[in-house]
């Protein structure tokens, strides 16, 4: 005997629109009442929403990186009862077990109430057992948890374990997650405790969330990608000339061209013509590194707010016009301002473009943004003296930076990519050739 129930997000006291970081079942799956369906996470604490009942999910209504509120639907879930189950089992065998005594009906399982990290363990994958805390961390950490020994109860992994195991991968030079072995443990000093007090007066501030995300995500890159940076420098003098004139032709509507959706474009194209800096190192389970080669042209750019860096994208940049991707590029950065962009936005990105242009600069070494092979630094354009053969002119001058990981792409390629893309902002026409 069955019956569907609807699981909705139960009251989760003062929050409301929190994203959903992590779908623990699928369709099909059988769950035991109170196994986690779904994490949440807010701003404070990282929430399960356990199932009320046994049962078998039929249908999820919720994807990674939605927003969720009281009462949203999450899930809907064929209740088995237990009892009845064993009943007809024992009906179909034929046995000559006399009929249970009439029990009254079981009440319907409330719908309990979200779990925070402080005092829920679960199970985690079907495999590992692990509290939402410990997960949380271990995510953060970019560790897979069933590569970790547990100590807790019944075989649950404590934050302990995971630095155990943190300590065994320095020890030992082998990497957290999938990704390829450094072959060496770093064996860094530890970081300096200064009271700086003792200097003069210092205010403490806390951290925002997206600062430390992205400060880890830039430290393990920076230590794990051989990059280095190559420099160019791109005459955009007609580029530049042909963007204020169709700006201007358009002032009415309102339609801006950024240098930044050229260069997005001039990216893809770039992309198409040197297919290495359009994919990502993977490593399979024995540890066997791979290629993966990209069909698709998803492009991000890096954009300064108020709470830090964040790297929005744009999609399918090689099936869009200038003008898309700069209407585009407008609507991210002002989401990214307003705090507002979503998980969907800022994944599933191919290359980044880090332009600082806008601001100043003349060259730097931008950080690739793993699992990407290369990002490009854009500083801000100047007229330089070029030599035309004749007589020094003054041409508008992009500078250009390009990092590259060293594993993927050699120097002989990251400077052809370089230069292909300082010669289509010359002249788009060799776009068409
Ligand atoms: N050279 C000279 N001028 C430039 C330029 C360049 N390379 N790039 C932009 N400009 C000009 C623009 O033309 C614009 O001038 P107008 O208003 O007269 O047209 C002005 O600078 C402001 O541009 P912008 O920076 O606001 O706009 P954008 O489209 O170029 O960039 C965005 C948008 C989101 C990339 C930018 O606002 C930003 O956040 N940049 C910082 C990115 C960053 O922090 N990178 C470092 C990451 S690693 O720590």
């Amino acid at each position: 005997m069955s019956k569907a129930i609807e699981v909705k997000v139960p009251d989760i006291g003062d929050f409301s629109h929190i994203p959903v970081i992590e779908i623990c079942v699928k369709v099909g799956d059988t769950v035991n009442a109170d196994d986690s369906l779904i994490t949440l996470e807010s701003e404070k604490a990282t929430m399960d929403v356990p199932s009320p009942t046994t049962g078998i999910v039929k249908e999820i209504h919720v994807g990674l990186g939605d927003h969720v509120s009281m009462g949203n639907v999450i899930a809907l879930i064929e209740a088995v009862d237990a009892a009845a189950d064993e009943e007809e089992k024992s009906d179909a065998k034929g046995t000559a077990t006399p009929p249970p005594a009439a029990k009254p009906p079981a009440p319907r399982a409330p719908i309990p109430a979200p779990r925070t990290t402080q005092h829920v363990e679960r199970t985690f994958d079907g495999k590992t057992h692990a509290s939402p805390s410990v997960r949380l961390y271990a995510r953060e950490l970019g560790v897979d948890l069933s590569k970790v020994q547990s100590s807790g109860p019944k075989g649950r992994i404590l934050k302990e374990d995971v630095m155990a195991f943190i300590k065994g991968v320095m020890q030992t030079g082998a990497t957290p997650g999938n990704v390829a072995s450094l072959g060496g443990g770093l064996d860094l000093l530890p970081w300096p405790k200064i009271d700086f007090e003792k200097f003069g007066p210092v205010e403490v501030q806390p951290l925002a969330r997206i600062r430390k995300i992205s400060a880890q995500n830039l430290a393990r890159n920076w230590v794990m990608i051989p990059a280095v940076t190559y420099h160019e420098e791109a005459d955009i003098t007609d580029l530049e000339a042909f963007r204020v004139s169709l700006n201007k032709e358009n002032e009415k509507s309102g339609t801006k061209v950024t240098m930044l959706a050229f260069l997005i474009k001039t990216c893809a194209l770039a992309l198409k013509k040197f297919p290495e800096f359009n994919s990502s190192l993977t490593t399979s389970e024995s540890g066997e590194m791979s290629l993966a080669l990209k069909k698709y042209f998803n492009i991000a750019f890096a954009a300064d707010t108020p709470n830090g860096l964040v790297v929005p994208v744009v999609r399918d940049v090689d099936k869009k016009s200038v003008s898309q991707i700069a209407a585009e590029c407008g609507e991210l950065a002002k989401k990214a301002r307003d705090g507002k962009l979503g998980p969907a936005d800022m994944t599933g990105a191919c290359f980044t473009i880090s332009s600082v242009g806008g601001i100043g600069g003349t060259l730097f070494s931008p950080i690739i943004n793993a699992p990407e092979v290369a990002i490009l630094g854009v500083s801000k354009s100047a007229m330089k003296p070029a030599w035309n053969g004749t007589e020094f002119v003054p041409r508008l001058t992009l500078p250009l930076s390009l990092t590259a990981d060293h594993r993927v792409i050699d120097g002989a390629l990251a400077t052809r990519f370089n230069v292909y893309v300082a010669q289509l902002l010359a002249d788009m026409r060799r776009a068409l050739v």
